[in-house]
Parts: C-alpha cells; structure tokens; sequence
C-alpha cells in the first residue's frame, strides 16, 4: 500500500500532462517499413548541410563507435506514454564531432526512407540525451520500430524520434517536417503539450 502511493507518485510526476501509461509498444508511422532483407550493404546514413566535414557511414561504420546505454520514457502525441525504455546506441555527440557541426547551424533535418523528415533545433538534437538507437530493451530493432538505427529524442514528443534514420542534414533555416506540416506543433514539448500546431 504504502509503498505502492510512493510508486504511483513518482510515476505521476514522469508522466506529461493528458498522457497514459501503457506497457506495450504501439507502432505509429506513415508510408511503409523498409525491407532490407538483413541486408546492409547498400544502407548508409548521411550526415550534410553545414557542417565542416561531411560524412556518409556504412552501418559497419557506425557500430565501431562506442556503444552507450540510455533509459527513458516515451511520451507520443497521440496520449501514450512508455516508461523505462532501455536503449542502446551511439551518442550524437560523438557522431557531431566527426563532422564539425558549423556555428551557422541552427536547425536539423532528420530524413528517413521514403522521405519523411522531422524538424528540430540543433541545441535539441545535440544534447547528450539523443541517440542513435540500434537497440530496444536489449533486443535489436525491430523493423517496425525502425531497424538498423532510430534516432531517439527523449524530451520531446516521439514523433521526433525518426524511424529508418538516413541523413541528417544540418540548416540555418527551420524546414517543418511530415507531421510537422500536418498539423502537429513545430516543437512538440510534452510537458507543455505542445501537440498541434493551432495550441
Ligand atoms: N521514419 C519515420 N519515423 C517516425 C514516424 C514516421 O512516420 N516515419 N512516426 C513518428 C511517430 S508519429 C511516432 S509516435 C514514433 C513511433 O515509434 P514506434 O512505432 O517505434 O512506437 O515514430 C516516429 N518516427
Ligand atoms: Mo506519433
């Protein structure tokens, strides 16, 4: 009893506004999962626009970077939000470094297959925070859940966390991405529920 209010509490006080805890792992998207068939030989990410360095990494690549562990909650903007979510990945940070993200850099475009973008500030992206996930719980991706690599943005809503992640592209002017320019709020804090863009 006691213990349980003590749980409910903490719990309460991760959980955003209008939002409902659920334990399973809903799968939201537009457009197609990609078929790569386990194979990842044509695969890359793109990392371009104002940046000193550009640079295009074979998946190979990226998993001789570091791996780092991450555990956070899942808020989607549709009302679920999903505690305790064990990532592991590469840390943006360090992907940035290769590059040399330029100081004229305000904005990042994440595209992903099938041309679907997200839009976000770079100060956001480039907190130690975001990921580039590989893992789930300890479990690989899913392809459904964006196998071979998600970004994954734990502070704003999850439509940020760009599924099938292939390039990001680095730009001084904001570009709003798919859901962005179908309504959903150009930000999309939680906390504040910044969930449309007419809030
Ligand atoms: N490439 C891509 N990434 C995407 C989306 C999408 O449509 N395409 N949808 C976003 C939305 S709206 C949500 S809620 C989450 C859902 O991730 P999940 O299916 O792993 O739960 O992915 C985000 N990333
Ligand atoms: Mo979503």
């Amino acid at each position: 009893m006691f213990f349980g209010r003590i749980k409910q509490k903490q719990e309460n006080d991760r959980v955003p506004p209008n939002q409902h805890v659920t334990k399973k792992f809903p799968i939201l998207h537009h457009g197609s999962v990609p078929k790569y068939k386990e194979d990842l030989s044509n695969w890359n990410l793109k990392v371009s626009g104002l940046v000193e360095n550009p640079l295009t990494f074979s998946y190979n690549d990226l998993r001789e970077f570091d791996d780092v562990s991450a555990t956070n909650d899942i808020h989607c903007v549709t009302g679920w939000s999903r505690l305790d979510n064990g990532w592991m990945g590469i840390s943006v940070q360090d992907v940035a470094k290769k590059v040399n993200v330029k100081p004229e850099a305000r904005f990042v475009i994440l595209h992903a297959e099938e041309n679907w973008t997200t839009n976000l500030p770079v100060e956001d992206f480039l907190r130690a925070t975001t990921l580039l996930a590989h893992s789930h719980d300890g479990k690989p991706l899913t392809p459904k859940h964006g196998y071979p690599f998600r970004i994954v943005v734990p502070h704003l809503y999850f439509w940020k966390s760009a599924k099938w992640i292939r390039e990001i592209e680095f730009v001084k002017e904001d570009q709003p991405g798919f859901w962005e320019q179908n309504g959903y709020h150009n930000y999309g804090n939680p906390w504040e529920e910044q969930r449309f863009s007419w809030d």
